[in-house]
């Protein structure tokens, strides 16, 4: 059994998507401080393996505006918290370009070994709209709607999450 390990319940949901077999598990991991998401998901992962004692999954995400100089990034969560979506996209908004990446990299460790995958997607920061997904769902466009405005499989298929989590469940059926 493989625990995906998040107090984020958008995040489990995704991941229901690619992987039939997985628990969620709420505990709250390590989250050093670096500039790359590999680094952080894989100390995370190491770390929740310490706690769970069986194989884990985690996820570090985060969106990038390019004009911004990739911010927030890896410190999208805080950024979320702190000034929230809406002040993101006004300020993302008086640049000249509103191009921006969400990325994410999913990190699994079992103990003997730590592997991650990553993901991302391009779109551009739009003021919000749509009531799906989560976080920065509603300003992040791909392709003309939001993340907000598609269904869960649609964002699955074409988003940074679904892209990590495609290439682990080939690499996991594989072993
Ligand atoms: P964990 O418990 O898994 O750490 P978290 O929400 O704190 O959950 P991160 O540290 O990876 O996750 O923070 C990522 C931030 O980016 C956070 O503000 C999320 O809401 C946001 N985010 C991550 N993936 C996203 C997605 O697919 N769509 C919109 N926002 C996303």
């Amino acid at each position: 059994m493989l625990h995906f390990v998040t107090g984020n319940e958008g995040k489990l949901r995704e991941a229901r998507e690619y992987l039939d077999d997985i628990e969620g598990v709420e505990y709250d991991y390590p989250e050093i401080q670096a500039d790359d998401l590999e680094t952080i998901a894989a100390y995370g992962a190491r770390d929740a393996y310490e706690h769970v004692g069986d194989p884990v999954l985690v996820d570090d995400a985060g969106l990038f505006v390019d004009a911004l100089s990739g911010f927030p990034g890896p410190f999208s969560a805080y950024v979320e918290d702190t000034l929230g979506i809406e002040r993101v996209a006004e300020l993302a908004r008086r640049e000249d370009s509103h191009r921006a990446r969400f990325r994410a990299t999913v990190a699994y460790c079992d103990g003997d070994r730590t592997e991650t995958f990553e993901g991302s997607v391009r779109g551009r920061i739009v003021p919000p709209r749509g009531e799906g997904g989560f976080g920065y769902d509603p300003i992040f466009e791909h392709n003309e709607r939001t993340f907000a405005e598609m269904s869960p499989e649609e964002k699955n298929a074409v988003s940074h999450r679904g892209r990590a989590l495609a290439s682990f469940s080939a690499w996991f059926a594989e072993r």
